[in-house]
């Protein structure tokens, strides 16, 4: 079988601009607290949930906007959710890392790792209940070291359940390079429980959705579990506002703003030796020059290379729709808060 590219392609740019209008909610002070954005993780999003059916499960991460919108899930509610109104996906008491929606029969957690043994608590339940259904865990590559992960993979290979683990490898865990507490291969590691493990380019939809046909065939066919380790960029740092992405735009004005607690925290007793300080400061640096250099690499943006897969009317069509979803969905959620306000 064959992706459908232009439904991908719409999936994909309902959860950028989805994306978007969640930053510019967040840059006029409308969002409480962090806000970490799922922009980069389109395609591994719409090419896994392309294979989704009714009746099955998703378990999510901090990043779970994009996969809640390719479900279907209300936009305005979930807008309302982020903003910490009532009127809400989940009463405004979830915000956006805990949105859950037992209609779509999907939730997230902040609890990094968490969405591994919540994908199989709902893939125990599918296989109990005999009804078809199947579980996505989505969770990234700083969450696949965690224990909880682990477990889940073993206990889901042993139990044959209907699950299909997605690893999105940002190569982050905020400010930590993955492969610096990572030992041996993420997808080597998953394929040791004994289930298939597929490696893909996470900013090709055509190939995210190609792997994950076959962990899904697997999945419904009651064959147990299957890994999908996808990697992907991070585009807005770990959160908006990421004050490692903002020195890299404008370090001038950031060194004024950081360079004295910098400084002071290297120079100030007790002393390591000063060479050490020094390497210190130049890891900061070239924390901050990749991650910043990473951002700016659009030759990575998966919607720009999914873009050009789609024929130019059709392109234009299917942008123009999702924005107006968005923009419709933003004005109800504003609608909705001044009637509360
Ligand atoms: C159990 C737990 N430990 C630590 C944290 C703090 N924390 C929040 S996000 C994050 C990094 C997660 O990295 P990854 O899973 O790769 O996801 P990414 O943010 O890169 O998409 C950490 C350590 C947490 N929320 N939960």
């Amino acid at each position: 079988m064959k992706p459908d590219i232009e439904r991908l392609y719409r999936q994909m740019a309902r959860m950028r601009f989805f994306e978007e209008a969640q930053a510019d909610l967040w840059n006029r002070g409308l969002v409480p607290g962090e806000m970490h954005l799922g922009m980069g993780e389109e395609a591994v999003v719409a090419g896994v949930l392309d294979h989704l059916r009714e009746g099955d499960a998703l378990a999510l991460d901090h990043r779970s906007t994009p996969p809640l919108v390719a479900r279907g899930v209300d936009l305005a509610s979930m807008l309302l959710e982020v903003m910490g109104e009532e009127e809400g996906l989940c009463g405004g008491m979830g915000g956006h890392m805990h949105l859950f929606s037992r209609e779509h029969l999907a939730g997230s957690s902040g609890i990094v790792g968490s969405s591994a043994p919540m994908g199989a608590g709902f893939a125990l339940a599918a296989q109990y209940l005999d009804q078809g259904g199947i579980a996505f865990s989505f969770f990234g590559d700083g969450a696949a070291n965690q224990g909880l992960v682990l477990e889940s993979l073993n206990l889901a290979s042993a139990w044959k359940l209907p699950q299909v683990f997605v690893c999105k490898d940002n190569s982050w865990a905020i400010t930590t390079r993955t492969r610096s507490v990572t030992g041996g291969c993420l997808a080597r590691r998953a394929a040791s429980f004994g289930m298939p493990s597929f490696r893909v380019d996470g900013t090709r939809v055509e190939r995210v959705w190609t792997a994950a046909e076959k962990a899904v065939r697997r999945a419904r066919a009651g064959r147990g579990p299957s890994f999908i380790l996808a990697s992907c960029p991070r585009m807005e740092g770990h959160f908006l506002g990421d004050p490692l992405l903002r020195v890299y735009k404008e370090p001038l004005k950031q060194a004024v703003e950081i360079g004295p607690p910098l400084a002071k925290a290297a120079f100030s007793r007790p002393l390591s030796a000063l060479a050490r300080r020094c390497g210190y400061l130049g890891n900061i640096g070239r924390t901050i020059a990749t991650l910043g250099g990473e951002r700016y690499l659009t030759a990575i943006d998966p919607l720009l290379r999914a873009a050009r897969l789609v024929p130019e009317e059709s392109r234009a069509r299917i942008e123009e729709e999702a924005r107006s979803e968005v923009a419709e969905a933003v004005a109800r959620a504003m609608e909705g808060r001044r009637r509360h306000g």
